[in-house]
C-alpha cells in the first residue's frame, strides 16, 4: 500500500462522494468528489509544467479554495509543499527559493513578474500565478486538464511538505516533513478530538502555516468532516457562522477578539462541540472568560513545524487553564534534569531533519534521538505538560513567529542605528507585540521612518508596532544584552496587555 498521504485522502474522497466537503461564504460549496476531481485536475497540470515526484513546488498565493487543491495536488503527484507566509517581501522569498531549489514557483498574479526573475536566478523551470479568488494561469490550466490522475506511490518517510522555521541564530532552516509524519499526526488528533462526518469545522486560519494546514486539513480530509470556509479571520463573519458549525481551530487572539465582540454569546456556540486552540499560549484568564461567556472549556494543544502537534489537553478529562495537556498516545515527552527544563519529543510525528543542514540537525536532536524544543516546561508526576517560557529568543505574534535576530540585523544595518535588542511585550491583542529598543549612532531616523524602511524588506508581521531610543543596552557581565530587563522596562507599552 502506498505511503502517499493522499492516497487515503483519496478513499475518503470516494467513499463520501456526495457529500459536501467545503462550504464557502458566497454559498457554493464542493463535494467531496469534486475535491478529488479538482486535486486531480491540477495534478496534471503540475506534471505538464514538469513536476515530477521528490521537486519542490513553492507556494505563495492567497488562501482560496484553488490553494486547496493545489495542495492536494502537490501530495498527488508525489512533490513537496513549500508554503510561504503571504506577509514575505520579495527579499525574504527569495533566501526560500534559493533554499529550496523547487521545480515549481506559484505565486499571486501581482508578484509573476517579480518570482520570473527570481526563477531565472535560481533555475526554476516555472513560474505560474493564482489569485485571491482562486483564478489564474495555473487555475486556467487546471480546467483543461483530464479528471483523472494516478496518485504517484511515494513511501512513509518520502517527504511531503518543506515548511521554513528560522533559526535563533542565522539561516532559516526547511523542516523535512514526510507523509508518515503527516499521517500518524492526523489519525491520532482525529481519534483524540473525535473529529467525524457529523462535524462541520470552521475554518479561518492561514494555510501556509501547520495550524490552518495540517492541523486543521488533515484532520478534515482523513474524517470526511466539512469545512466552513473562511479566508481571513472576522470575527463579526465567524459570530455569524458559527450557530452552523461544532468545531474551530484557532490562535488565541480568535479567542480574545471574539471575545471582545458583544454579539458572542451562549447561543452563539449553541451547536459548538469544540473549540481548540494552539500556536501561542492562551492566557489561563481567556479560558476563563471564554468558559463563562460560552460554558465551553478551549481544549489547548501545543505543537511546532519540526513535530506536528505534542500534546493536548483531554477530550473528556479536566481542561486545565494555563496548561498543554498530555503527550499524544503515540508520541513521548521528556524533561532531562530539573523542572522545569527544555521539553524533548519522540515519536512518528518528529520530522526527518533540516533541509541540506546536517548540523543544524544534529544540534537540534540529543544523542539518543529526542527532538530538542527549545520550549521550557514541566511535567507533572500525571504527565500533564505546562509550558513557562522558551529557551529560544523567539517572539509569538497572533501565532506567528518573529525571530529577534532577523530584526536587529536589519534595524542594524539603518543609517543611524548603532545597535538594537529586539524583544516581545504582552499586547491586548497579538499576545506579545514586537518592540526594537535601539541605540542611536548619529540622527536617528523617526519611529515612523523606522518602521517604514524596515518593512520594505520584513514581511509587516515582523515589524515592530514601537521603537524606543536609549542612550545604551543593559548588558550582564559578559556584556549580553539583558532582555528580560528590557521586557520588564516596556511591560506596559500596548496597555496592560
Ligand atoms: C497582522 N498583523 C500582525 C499580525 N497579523 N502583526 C503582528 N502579528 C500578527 N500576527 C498586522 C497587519 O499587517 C496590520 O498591520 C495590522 O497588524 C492589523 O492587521 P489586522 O487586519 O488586524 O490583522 P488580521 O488580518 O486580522 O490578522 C490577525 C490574525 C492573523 C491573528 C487573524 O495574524 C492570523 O491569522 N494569525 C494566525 C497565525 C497562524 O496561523 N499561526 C499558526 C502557526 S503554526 P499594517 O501595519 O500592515 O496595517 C504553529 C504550530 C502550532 O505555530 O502549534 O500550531
Ligand atoms: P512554529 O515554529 O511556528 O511551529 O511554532 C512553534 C512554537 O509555538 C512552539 O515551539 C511553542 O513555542 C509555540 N506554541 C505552540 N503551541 C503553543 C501553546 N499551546 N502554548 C504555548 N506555546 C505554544
Amino acid at each position: 500500500m502506498s505511503g502517499n498521504l493522499y492516497a487515503r485522502f483519496e478513499r475518503v474522497f470516494e467513499a463520501n462522494a456526495a457529500r459536501v466537503a467545503i462550504r464557502c461564504g458566497d454559498g457554493t460549496a464542493l463535494t467531496f468528489a469534486d475535491l478529488a476531481r479538482g486535486a486531480a485536475r491540477y495534478a496534471n497540470a503540475l506534471n505538464a509544467l514538469g513536476v515530477e515526484p521528490g521537486d519542490r513546488v513553492t507556494v505563495q498565493v492567497e488562501k482560496s479554495i484553488a490553494n486547496v487543491l493545489l495542495y492536494l495536488a502537490v501530495m498527488k503527484a508525489g512533490a513537496v509543499y513549500q508554503p510561504l507566509n503571504t506577509g514575505y517581501t520579495a527579499a525574504e522569498v527569495s533566501y526560500f527559493v534559493a533554499d529550496a531549489q523547487p521545480k515549481l514557483i506559484v505565486c499571486d498574479p501581482a508578484r509573476q513578474a517579480e518570482m520570473r526573475a527570481l526563477a531565472d536566478r535560481h533555475g526554476v523551470f516555472a513560474v505560474v500565478n493564482l489569485d485571491a479568488g482562486g483564478a489564474g494561469s495555473l487555475a486556467a490550466m487546471a480546467a483543461s486538464m483530464d479528471e483523472r490522475h494516478e496518485t504517484a506511490a511515494r513511501n512513509a518517510d518520502d517527504l511531503a511538505g518543506l515548511l521554513y522555521t528560522s533559526g535563533t541564530t542565522g539561516r532559516s532552516k526547511g523542516a523535512m516533513i514526510s507523509h508518515g509524519n503527516l499521517a500518524s499526526n492526523a489519525a491520532t488528533l482525529v481519534e483524540l478530538w473525535r473529529i467525524s462526518p457529523d462535524d462541520t469545522l470552521l475554518h479561518a486560519l492561514p494555510i501556509f502555516h501547520v495550524h490552518g494546514l495540517y492541523v486543521a486539513l488533515n484532520t478534515a480530509f482523513l474524517s470526511a468532516a466539512t469545512m466552513l470556509w473562511f479566508n481571513r479571520f472576522d470575527a463579526a463573519a465567524i459570530i455569524a457562522a458559527l450557530p452552523g458549525a461544532t468545531l474551530m481551530m484557532g490562535v488565541p487572539t480568535f479567542y480574545t477578539r471574539l471575545l471582545s465582540e458583544p454579539a458572542f454569546s451562549r447561543d452563539t456556540a449553541r451547536k459548538m462541540r469544540l473549540f481548540i486552540s494552539g500556536s501561542a499560549p492562551l492566557l489561563a484568564e481567556t479560558h476563563r472568560d471564554f468558559a463563562a461567556r460560552t460554558g465551553h472549556a478551549i481544549l489547548e494543544r501545543y505543537g511546532m513545524t519540526e513535530t506536528g502537534m505534542i500534546t493536548s489537553n483531554p477530550y473528556d478529562g479536566e481542561r486545565l487553564p494555563g496548561t498543554v495537556g498530555f503527550a499524544l498516545p503515540d508520541v513521548a515527552v521528556r524533561i532531562r534534569g530539573e523542572q522545569p527544563g527544555v521539553i524533548e519529543v519522540k515519536g512518528p510525528n518528529v520530522f526527518k531533519g533540516y533541509w541540506r543542514m546536517p548540523e543544524k540537525t544534529r544540534e537540534d536532536f540529543t544523542a539518543d534521538h529526542w527532538f530538542i524544543t527549545g520550549d521550557v516546561g514541566t511535567i507533572d508526576a500525571t504527565g500533564r505538560v505546562t509550558i513557562v517560557g522558551r529557551a529560544k529568543d523567539l517572539i509569538i505574534s497572533g501565532g506567528f513567529n518573529v525571530y529577534p535576530k532577523e530584526v536587529e540585523d536589519v534595524l542594524d544595518a539603518m543609517p543611524g542605528v548603532g545597535e538594537s535588542a529586539v524583544i516581545g511585550v504582552p499586547h491586548p491583542d497579538f499576545g506579545e507585540g514586537v518592540v526594537a529598543v535601539v541605540v542611536a549612532r548619529g540622527p536617528l531616523p523617526s519611529e515612523a521612518e523606522i518602521i517604514a524602511g524596515l518593512s520594505s524588506s520584513l514581511a509587516r508581521f515582523k515589524v515592530p508596532k514601537r521603537i524606543f531610543e536609549v542612550s545604551e543596552l543593559p548588558r550582564n557581565a559578559m556584556g549580553k544584552v539583558q532582555k528580560a530587563e528590557l521586557r520588564r522596562r516596556y511591560a506596559a507599552c500596548f496597555g496592560e496587555g
